[in-house]
């Protein structure tokens, strides 16, 4: 019998003049617990496996309009929570946490700034803006714009129709470490920069002559069209690249563009199977456009436009395009950066457990 599946005593042998013993002096045997917070082989996890349809949430979001006004709730959103970690947790993953927001024609979400990194990712409407650090940043489908930590963000929409947003924050990380806070602002002053216009191509970048901009989050906004256009030419111009995809990156230094989540657009080819090995973040897919079934865990689920699932880490994840004519495009968000920094990133291209320092 190998080592690891020995059973270790439990806390009802020991007597309970000692188990009291221990409790009056803050103290705990760990080999009863020792298996569950150390598991053979994989870890266990709360997370499990979720699908949030939009054509669901759409009219609840709506009903919130009507119910809530914008003063009485500050940012209307409808948390899209894991029961894996318990409604409550108002989490997706662990580190993720996801949110609906609606803003209606003619409001405003006042400014305020907050230690949890935040990105939205446009799902529909137009004439809605978040001015972040004073760059008013346009909001249209399939945008993506930061409000990393500690910038001062607000919202505000001049359209004629509601504007409905994905908000993805690294907030359950933030509130666990116990550095979760806000403050609040006065309206912004805007800059004339908007959020993407100094690095609207790949490859250059704006030369500081006069001195370095200084600024750790450059750019704050990432164009659907231009995302959209660099998948496109990259599948044609590699028409074998199995995984067509683009990663969200601060383009000064090339590094992912927020510290803890990583955020990506992916494209599958007409009829395209795609098979991601199991790697140990938990990850977020949400359709862009098209549709893609997303199977991983032994479920399965058909996302359609502006539909999002969430899948545990350590999942093997198959994502087949439903279409045989058309591609479809996924935002992709994880938490492969924290990993990376914490040195616990791990591909299992076999299923087999690699621990990251043997690699
Ligand atoms: O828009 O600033 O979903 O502060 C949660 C917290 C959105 C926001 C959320 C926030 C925001």
């Amino acid at each position: 019998m190998a080592a690891e599946d020995q059973p270790l005593g439990t806390l009802e042998e020991l007597p309970q003049s000692y188990r009291d013993e221990l409790r009056k002096l803050n103290l705990v045997p760990l080999w009863p617990s020792l298996r569950s917070l150390l598991p053979p082989k994989v870890p266990a996890r709360q997370t499990s496996p979720t699908y949030w349809p939009y054509q669901s949430i759409k009219p609840l979001l709506m009903q919130a309009g009507d119910l809530t006004p914008i003063e009485k709730a500050e940012r209307r959103v409808l948390v899209l929570a894991n029961p894996g970690h318990g409604l409550e947790k108002m989490q997706a993953s662990s580190a993720i946490y996801l949110g609906m927001q609606l803003l209606l024609p003619g409001e405003w979400a006042p400014s305020h700034r907050h230690t949890p990194n935040a990105v939205r990712m446009v799902v529909e409407g137009e004439g809605a803006w978040t001015t972040v650090d004073g760059e008013r940043c346009q909001m249209s489908r399939g945008d993506l714009i930061l409000t990393p930590t500690g910038l001062w963000h607000e919202h505000g929409h001049d359209g004629s129709d509601p504007v409905i947003w994905l908000d993805v924050l690294d907030l359950p990380l933030a509130h666990y470490l116990e550095v979760s806070y806000h403050l609040n602002g006065d309206r912004q002053n805007t800059k004339q920069s908007q959020g993407n216009r100094a690095y609207a191509r790949a490859g250059v970048v704006p030369t500081p002559v006069f001195g370095r901009s200084g600024r750790r989050y450059p750019m704050l906004r990432y164009p659907w069209t231009d995302a959209r256009a660099a998948l496109q030419s990259l599948a044609e111009d590699q028409p074998d690249l199995e995984a067509v995809q683009v990663t969200y990156i601060n383009p000064e230094t090339g590094e992912d563009a927020e510290n803890i989540l990583g955020f990506h657009a992916l494209m599958l080819r007409p009829g395209q199977t795609l098979t991601l090995p199991a790697r140990s973040p938990a990850a977020v897919y949400h359709a862009i456009e098209g549709a893609a079934r997303v199977a991983a865990g032994g479920q399965g689920f058909d996302l359609r436009s502006a539909d999002t699932c969430c899948i545990p880490g350590y999942c093997a994840t198959t994502l087949a395009n439903l279409s045989g004519s058309e591609p479809a495009f996924l935002f992709v968000a994880d938490e492969s950066p924290l990993h990376r920094k914490l040195g616990v990133y791990e591909i299992r291209a076999d299923e087999q457990p690699s621990m990251p320092s043997q690699s």
